[in-house]
């Protein structure tokens, strides 16, 4: 069976988790990371030698980097539907997801400053600097982009919806000023129609 190595609250981790129930896997997930440690043993190392989560096993296949993790379930069971059979939607797919990393740097400090940090040892100007930055890139880029369509390369839910939606969700969730995004707000509540995305996604940051 399929093992998926992480804790649940990982934006990296709920990449993989989504990704697997999109395709109705079976799996079993061992918490690792943070409080929970696991990621330096040496068995783990072996496996992934960044010490990150999330990181995967199939059938003896090992493999971390979320988003290639992602790419790795939909090539194997989700051709015509997470996996996108052209290959230009598939390039258009995997460039949201490339870019999901660009969102995330963004919103790194925001995240970790309001959610993770203390309120008297948070960095204001930091995390103002983050909030600024993304909302640009999400008005800037996704919103225009997802003008007149459903998901992020057209009318059906693929590959290319996951990191990033997972990215969004934290956005979204953070307390902090946001301006009014109508294409993203819909996408959004599309994306919370999906019961993986509401079991793996959007659930309390923290
Ligand atoms: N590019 C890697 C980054 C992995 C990563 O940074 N994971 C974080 C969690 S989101 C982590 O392992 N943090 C240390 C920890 O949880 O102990 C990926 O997408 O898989």
């Amino acid at each position: 069976m399929l093992k998926i190595w992480g804790r649940v609250n990982s934006v990296n981790v709920k990449k993989a988790l989504w990704a697997a129930d999109e395709l109705g896997l079976e799996y079993e997930r061992t918490d690792a990371g943070m409080q929970f440690g696991l990621t330096r043993t040496p068995e783990y190392l072996k496996m992934n030698p960044n010490s990150l989560v999330p990181t995967i096993e199939d059938d003896g296949f090992v493999l971390w980097e979320s988003h290639t993790i992602v790419r790795y379930l939909a090539a194997k069971h989700g051709a015509g539907t997470l996996w996108p059979t052209d290959i230009q939607t598939r390039a258009d797919a995997e460039r949201w997801m490339d870019w999901a990393f660009t969102f995330q740097a963004a919103m790194r400090n925001v995240f970790w400053g309001l959610i993770r940090t203390p309120a008297d040892k948070r960095d204001p100007k930091a995390i103002e600097e983050g909030r600024v930055k993304s909302n640009q890139l999400a008005a800037d880029v996704l919103e225009r982009s997802l003008q007149g369509k459903k998901y992020v390369v057209g009318d059906s839910f693929t590959m290319g919806d996951i990191p990033i939606g997972c990215e969004v969700q934290r956005w979204m969730r953070c307390p902090i000023e946001r301006p009014r995004l109508p294409n993203i707000e819909a996408w959004f509540a599309r994306l919370g129609e999906r019961p993986a995305f509401r079991k793996n996604v959007d659930i309390p940051l923290s």
